[in-house]
């Protein structure tokens, strides 16, 4: 899958690239708008990638052609101060890990590539953060920054808020360190990530309703909104168990609450000082915690029932309480749970983009008909389907290699 691009670079630079570097897009399970309030999530990345064939540069320079002739080249000198381009820019997520390195290692040396990827955008399949993960780990490894891949993928999280978007840690995280054959559980502050065996006979049917979540645009702010939010939420509820003695002190964040009392305390915590708005989202996140903490286990397991009536619940939860669901999103899931699936939710933030419905081998063909035929055909959308319905193969994290 290389070839086209080292085509591409011959003619953009005449010369052979030297190495590639490539990073997965990723579907998440269970756990959303978990991770910026430092509770988990359960993702696996997927067999679709962004992908960088180059030639490391002596000096500081960074120019990255895009093969979608769409997006003009990206092109700036390394710094810790790196002028961003408009909002929304590709460049911008090429620069993002460039700033972030030199802010923290000093690097100095830039490279010249060719970039694609198969992740869809705007999908909620973390396109954004494959590509800062693929740019990232490229000059790493060309400055010898000595970090292990969970450390990078950290420092990838930090970096991609360059963007605007103030996400939380997921996407770099499983992106930079999954295992192939594996979903796996992150926790955050301090990110630890375990990986955990899918089930040979499970199936992940990732569906697009064609609607994109452009984080660049009003789903950024949305999105932000909702983070914002969380933390009302969190400072009210917190204050309210201080003052019923049950905590002594502020807690550091969600987490350190949800240790320290029961679920049920926090929410009829909530339910007596937080407005009708702010309860739904606290709601969510309480809720969508004690279900991520459940599937890893069902997982474990292979509980496959269990774990497709925990997706149910999580996008009731994310429609009602959280509300990030969309028409098409809810009508996507209906199809699949219509066809047989066994569980089916929306992925990643919300407002268009993707679902994902758990089958077994047996159902799959059932499921992906009955999205067609309710879903993609009445739309006009069926062709090129591949590109909108696939099946989810975990696979391996972000690599670097000579060529
Ligand atoms: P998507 O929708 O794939 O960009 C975003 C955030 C995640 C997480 C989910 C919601 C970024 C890069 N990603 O994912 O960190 O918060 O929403 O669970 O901001």
């Amino acid at each position: 899958m290389i070839e086209p691009l080292v085509e591409v670079f011959r003619e953009r630079y005449g010369a052979e690239p030297t190495h590639a570097s490539r990073a997965p897009g990723r579907v998440n399970l269970i756990g959303e708008h978990t991770d910026y309030n430092g509770l988990p999530v359960l993702p696996m990345a997927l067999q679709r990638e962004a992908r960088i064939v180059l030639v490391p540069r002596d000096d500081g320079r960074v120019r990255l052609a895009n093969t979608n002739a769409e997006f003009e080249e990206a092109e700036f000198e390394i710094g810790v101060r790196i002028e961003p381009g408009p909002t929304g820019h590709w460049g911008n997520y090429v620069k993002a890990p460039a700033q972030e390195l030199a802010r923290r290692f000093a690097i100095f040396r830039g490279f010249d590539g060719v970039f694609s990827s198969d992740v869809p955008v705007a999908s909620g399949l973390s396109s954004s953060s494959a590509l800062v993960n693929a740019v990232g780990l490229a000059l790493a490894a060309i400055n010898e920054v000595g970090l292990e891949a969970l450390e990078l993928g950290d420092l990838m999280a930090d970096a991609e808020r360059y963007t605007g978007t103030r996400g939380g840690g997921m996407d770099q995280a499983i992106s930079m360190a999954a295992r192939a054959g594996h979903a796996a559980r992150i926790d955050f502050h301090p990110l630890r990530l375990r990986h955990v065996p899918v089930p040979p006979d499970w199936r992940f049917v990732v569906a697009d309703t064609g609607i994109r979540a452009e984080k660049s645009g009003p789903a950024q702010a949305a999105y932000n909104r909702r983070r914002a939010e969380c933390e009302e939420a969190f400072r009210h509820v917190s204050a309210e168990l201080i003052r019923l003695g049950r905590l002594s002190k502020p807690p550091k964040g969600y987490q350190a609450m949800l240790r320290s009392v029961a679920d049920d305390e926090a929410l009829e915590a909530g339910e007596r000082v937080l407005e009708a708005g702010l309860l739904k989202r606290f709601r969510h996140v309480v809720t969508e915690n004690a279900r991520v903490v459940e599937a890893q286990d069902l997982l474990f397991q292979a509980d496959h029932t269990g774990f497709g009536m925990l997706m149910d619940a999580s996008h009731g939860s994310l429609r009602t309480d959280y509300n990030v669901s969309s028409a098409e999103l809810d009508e996507l899931v209906a199809f699949a749970k219509e066809g047989g699936a066994s569980g089916a939710r929306l992925t990643g933030a919300g407002f268009g983009g993707c679902i994902v419905a758990l089958s077994s081998t047996g159902t799959v063909d059932d499921i992906l008909e009955a999205m067609v035929a309710g879903y993609y055909e009445p739309r006009k959308l069926s062709d090129r389907i591949d590109q909108r319905l696939f099946l989810a193969v975990p696979s391996e994290g972000a690599t670097y290699r000579p060529l």
